[in-house]
């Protein structure tokens, strides 16, 4: 039938119009060309409508509606495309221009020391435990033998939490040593015992190149029957060694700490002098006591070592203020 091969002229003629029109104006001329109702191409396929005998009648008029509803639907959908292309093509997006790198991250060379010490100790066989650093005096003072009338209590000399002491009832400070976890191992563990802790500390002293008011030490413990001062120093002189290079430099002073007897402090050369990085001794036998050992049954060595300095002598940095001040300039170097 002819009328029905204009009908298919027609909804292809419209469909390929429909799809070349790029933007909502060149669509409205396509409305118009195809359904517009003054001079539009579907007037034209009305008046054949009009023409089709009785019998072709209904074919023709359903196929009329089926050709116009395909168009019309067709306009609006690629109007609807048209739209969301032109949101974005004005959007700030333009996606020829090349991606932007992520700038890498590196772990903070205090975070990289604290890695590599327990990873040399552990070697040596000692094994780390944590504890908090928000403490009681129990563990921060009394069962260290740090006597009341000390100066080491001096709330001058720590960080006292007011309003963590008004919840406990009894002063809460942050603890201004990790040796505080020399004794909650003890009171949790039985001897033997060989631990390290690693982890923050906190002393309101003044900031100088190698003083800062929140550092890092690595505590250790040894509790077994015959644990002698000679062990301890070549424990010390080991990692040191391990951590620094063979030709590190240490010294062994004599000193005193209420919680060891006898007790020494550590220093490493350091250019034409000496710095102290840590603190050791045999454990005191009211340290024992206060955590229920027998010191006639058991002794042992502890010390306390200065993080940052290592870590300073490691990397050649000459203050500890560098590590806190967050310079990526400088923390990009590690
Ligand atoms: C102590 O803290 C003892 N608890 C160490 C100890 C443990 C002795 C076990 C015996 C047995 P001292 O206050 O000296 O000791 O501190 C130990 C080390 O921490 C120092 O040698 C130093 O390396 C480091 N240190 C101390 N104060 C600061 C500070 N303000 N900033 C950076 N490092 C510090």
């Amino acid at each position: 039938m002819d009328i029905l091969n204009a009908f298919n002229e027609y909804e292809t003629a419209a469909q390929s119009a429909i799809a070349d029109a790029t933007s909502a104006e060149q669509l409205e001329q396509v409305r118009i060309e195809f359904l517009g109702q003054k001079k539009g191409k579907l007037r034209d396929l009305q008046a054949l409508v009009g023409k089709a005998t009785k019998e072709e009648k209904p074919v023709v008029g359903k196929r009329f509606n089926e050709v116009r509803t395909a168009v019309t639907e067709k306009l609006e959908a690629r109007l609807a495309e048209v739209a969301t292309a032109k949101t974005a093509a004005e959007s700030d997006f333009d996606p020829t221009l090349p991606g932007q790198a992520m700038a890498l991250g590196n772990l903070h060379p205090i975070t990289r020391t604290i890695t590599h010490f327990r990873e040399l100790m552990g070697r040596f066989g000692f094994r780390v435990v944590e504890g908090p650093e928000i403490e009681d005096e129990l563990h921060n003072f009394d069962s260290l033998n740090i006597p009341m009338e000390h100066p080491a209590r001096d709330p001058l000399d720590n960080f006292y939490i007011a309003t963590a002491t008004a919840m406990a009832g009894g002063p809460i400070l942050l603890r201004s040593q990790t040796s505080t976890v020399q004794i909650r191992t003890m009171e949790q563990e039985k001897a033997p015992i060989r631990i390290v802790s690693l982890g923050r500390v906190y002393r309101p002293d003044a900031m100088d190149p190698t003083h800062s008011c929140m550092f890092h030490q690595m505590e250790g413990l040894m509790v077994d029957t015959d644990i002698n001062m000679a062990q301890l120093k070549t424990v010390l002189a080991m990692f040191a060694r391990s951590f620094l290079g063979p030709d590190v430099e240490i010294r062994f002073r004599p000193s005193f700490f209420p919680f060891t007897e006898p007790s020494v402090e550590v220093d490493m050369k350091w250019g034409d002098s000496w710095m102290e990085i840590g603190g050791a001794g045999m454990v005191d036998p009211n340290v024992f006591r206060s955590v229920g050992y027998d010191p006639e049954k058991v002794s042992g060595f502890a010390f306390g070592l200065g993080i940052e300095r290592f870590c300073m002598k490691h990397f050649e940095v000459d203050d500890i203020r560098r590590f806190y001040e967050n310079d990526v300039r400088f923390l990009k170097q590690f």
